[in-house]
């Protein structure tokens, strides 16, 4: 049994579908300030590491618009709690170049720090379509003219940057 030690029940899902053998555990960790993902997941396992008996992971991601410069980036949380969707797509009306991408980075602690991670190429949608959680309505992943918030949980799996992190951190505990 390992943990994935986040809040966000969503993320928790998705990775339920990929690793069976995993627990939903919300211990609250700083999300520091800095310029890539895998510091930001480096600086939670060295605060929760001393906390928590069991081996665990979490996983930092967010989204990022070319045309405006890889915003919202490591941002991405508390920008989808200001500004939300209708902000994203406000920042890029009239724009023609929508590409963006989601990027995920998974940390995982044995004993030692092991960091897997997955990339979504795509662009984002003129207009909202779909449910799912955070950006899912906006995001169109490259392949696909569906968003994130049209496709069923396994189909976004099978694109996303998510899917595609928890593909790689499967392949190392099966190699265990
Ligand atoms: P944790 O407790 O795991 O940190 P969180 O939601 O705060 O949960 P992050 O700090 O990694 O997660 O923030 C990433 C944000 O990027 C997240 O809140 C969403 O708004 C957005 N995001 C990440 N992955 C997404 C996905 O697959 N679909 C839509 N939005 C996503």
């Amino acid at each position: 049994m390992i943990y994935f030690i986040t809040g966000n029940r969503h993320k928790y899902v998705e990775a339920k579908k990929i690793i069976d053998d995993i627990e939903m555990k919300h211990i609250p960790y700083p999300e520091i300030q800095a310029d890539s993902l895998e510091e930001v997941a480096k600086f939670g396992i060295d605060y929760l590491k001393n906390k928590i008996e069991a081996k665990f992971f979490l996983e930092d991601s967010g989204l990022f618009i070319d045309a405006l410069k890889g915003f919202p980036g490591v941002y991405s949380a508390y920008v989808f709690k200001t500004i939300g969707n209708d902000g994203i797509l406000k920042l890029m009306e009239g724009k023609k170049e929508r590409k963006a991408y989601f990027k995920a980075v998974i940390a995982y602690y044995d004993g030692s720090v092991h960091i897997f991670q997955g990339i979504c190429y795509g662009e984002i949608a003129m207009e909202k379509r779909g449910e799912g959680f955070g950006y899912d309505p906006i995001f169109v992943p490259e392949g696909s003219k569906k968003t994130f918030g049209e496709m069923s949980k396994e189909e976004k799996n099978k694109y996303s940057h998510r899917g595609k992190a928890l593909m790689a951190f499967k392949k190392f505990l099966n190699s265990q």
